[in-house]
């Protein structure tokens, strides 16, 4: 249930009809409702209660019928209907990437493929090869696309799991009584996709936790039910099931318990090896010498014995973080972000007005927030022509006038061109105070292509930052074939910072990028790309990512205050960087 469940089943109406072939204007208007409803702000059934949802943009009497048999049946007939008269298997073919409706007709009609095993049956033999309009090309991307969706199989996004385990930790807290309820495993590590959530509470009564948890209204189906574990799982606003896995241990074990379910495994067995050395034990219940503990309630204490300084979760992977504690003073911190410097606004894609989002930043008391817009290029995004940006960049001027305690910078998301210019000149760019520069067309280029784009965009001076710079799209796209190590080079070399798209859709850079970029003394600027004012909460998803590649608050550009920012800004733009900025 909610916008997210809604707008899912929207967007599945889109696709049928499209697989049943449908007129595009019809299939278009069932997307649009499915994007309004996942950019509202408040749920859509208490809107409609409120009799406030017939004023929103977008939604007219139809959809508002659909609407609300939703709300009050939780299902949509026409969605009911499209789904009976297909084959069962077939919606499923939609998530492949480099597969959409059209092509998906096209193999239920003329090869009766109905399911994924009749795809790959279709791939071997060859047949689909013979379908009109279906190259090698195309057939080797539905092939790596198939590999592609089979190996993140099951993995749910961090995005979603986050806010999914909170609310649980905190209903079982509530239910049982508890004080804390931690969320461990890789979802505290902070890892791009969760393959379960893993909770941890303190309690000397299990039986009675366990109890109060498999009864949480959330959860869809009881696993595995003892007298200190329990396993459930929940429906995600994916519409995917998840698994969670809860531990109660007694109070005493609490740290050493919640180190041992963090993980990683790696990381685990490294620390297990340090006690070692010293002939102590350590396990979930604490460190120990022979019977007698010696750490084991709090997590600093573990590590403090075994001679080491706190390892953040996001470190505990085996990456060095053991060898390297030295590095971890300087990790960037939350509380170390300024500002937001890449978010959209109602003039092109986004839902929220200007004024909304400097509210929404300010509220998260940010000191300054960029708005960049999508470029002309960009038309199904509503990409500004120069005309529309010059006259935002007065609107945002103004704005600023009327508002205390937080600066609007004037910015854009300039696309960069098949050929590696971008979509506005020179003059344009230059009245914008930031500058993100991105590829959103042409991302199945070359690997020599790609790269050579990125990297002439970088060279404009006007050019402040690379917006998710590999183009991935966690569970649905591969990156770009790109040669990262150059791009980090020269973001060096241009003094272009290289974004972390905060985004959990694509958290690009993704970590191991981030510590590369780090490495070479590239900045970085983590930016959520928000699309309404809700979004801007994703922040802390890009933090943990570049926590995870060892940023440190230096290496991040949105942590200066906005005169040392506009300073580092400038520098680009004045040529005053060491080595050249324009060689070609
Ligand atoms: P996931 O769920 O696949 O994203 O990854 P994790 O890391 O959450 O793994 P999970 O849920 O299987 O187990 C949670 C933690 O419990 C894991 O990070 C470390 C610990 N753990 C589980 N099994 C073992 C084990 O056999 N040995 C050790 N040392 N630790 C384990
Ligand atoms: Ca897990
Ligand atoms: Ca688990
Ligand atoms: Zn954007």
């Amino acid at each position: 249930m909610g916008n997210a469940d809604l707008a899912r089943i929207f967007n599945q109406v889109a696709d049928l009809l499209e697989i049943k072939g449908e007129d595009r204007f019809r299939v278009n208007s069932y997307r649009n409702v499915a994007r309004t409803i996942a950019d509202l702000e408040e749920d859509a059934c208490e809107l409609l209660a409120a009799g406030k949802l017939k004023d929103i943009r977008g939604i007219g009497k139809g959809t508002l019928e659909k609407i609300t048999q939703y709300c009050r049946e939780g299902r949509i007939d026409l969605h009911a209907e499209l789904l009976a008269s297909v084959p069962e298997g077939l919606p499923a073919l939609l998530k492949i990437p480099g597969l959409g409706p059209k092509k998906v007709q096209l193999m239920w009609e003329r090869l009766n493929v109905c399911c994924l095993e009749d795809l790959k049956a279709a791939i071997a033999s060859g047949a689909l090869a013979g379908l009109p309009g279906m190259g090698a090309k195309s057939v080797e991307r539905i092939r790596a696309g198939i590999e592609f969706l089979e190996r993140g199989a099951g993995r749910t996004p961090l995005g979603v799991a986050w806010p999914l385990a909170q609310g649980l930790a905190e209903a079982l807290k509530a239910a049982a009584g508890l004080d804390r309820v931690e969320i461990a495993g890789s979802l505290r590590r902070g890892r791009e996709t969760i393959g379960d959530v893993d909770l941890l509470c303190a309690s000397d009564d299990g039986p009675r936790v366990i109890e109060a948890f498999c009864d949480l209204p959330q959860v869809t189906r009881v696993l595995a039910r003892g007298d200190t574990k329990g396993s459930v799982l929940v429906r995600t606003e994916l519409g995917t099931e998840l698994q969670v896995d809860l531990r109660v241990v007694p109070p005493a074990s609490f740290g050493a318990a919640l180190a041992y379910f963090t993980g990683s495994k790696e990381h685990n067995i490294r620390l297990r090896e340090l006690a070692l050395r010293r002939k102590w034990r350590l396990n979930e219940y604490g460190l120990f010498e022979g019977d007698r503990l010696i750490a084991g309630q709090d997590e600093e204490s573990i590590y403090r014995a075994l001679g080491l300084c706190f390892i953040p979760p996001e470190l505990r992977e085996d990456r060095g973080e053991i060898e390297r504690t030295a590095e971890l003073a300087g990790l960037l911190d939350p509380a170390d972000i300024r500002g937001d410097l890449h978010v959209h606004s109602t003039y092109s894609d986004g839902a929220n007005t200007i004024r909304e989002m400097a509210l929404a930043a300010r509220r998260r008391g940010y000191a300054y927030i960029a708005i960049c817009d999508h470029s002309r290029s960009q038309v199904i995004a509503n990409g500004m022509p120069a005309e529309r940006l010059l006259e935002q960049i007065e609107e945002i001027r103004k704005v600023n006038r009327t508002l205390d305690g937080i600066t609007i910078l004037s910015g854009c998301e300039c696309d960069i061109l098949s050929d590696g210019r971008l979509d506005f000149p020179d003059e344009v760019l230059a009245r914008c105070d930031f500058v993100v520069a991105s590829i959103h067309s042409g991302l199945r280029g070359d690997r020599a292509t790609v790269t050579a784009r990125t990297l002439r965009a970088m060279q404009n001076p006007y050019v402040t930052a690379i917006g998710h710079p590999t183009g991935r799209k966690i569970g649905e796209r591969e990156a770009m074939d790109i040669d990262i190590e150059e791009v980090i080079r020269a973001a060096a070399r241009t003094h272009t910072a290289l974004e972390v798209n905060a985004s959990w859709q694509r958290l690009d850079l993704k970590d191991t990028h981030v510590e590369l970029a780090r490495a070479a003394g590239v900045r970085l600027t983590i930016n959520t790309d928000a699309h309404s004012a809700e979004q801007l909460g994703m922040m802390e998803y890009g933090v943990r990512t570049a926590r995870r590649g060892w940023a440190e608050k230096g290496s991040v550009v949105n942590t200066l205050e906005l005169d040392d920012l506009k300073a580092w800004i400038a520098v680009k733009r004045t040529g005053r960087q060491q080595g050249g900025r324009h060689e070609e």
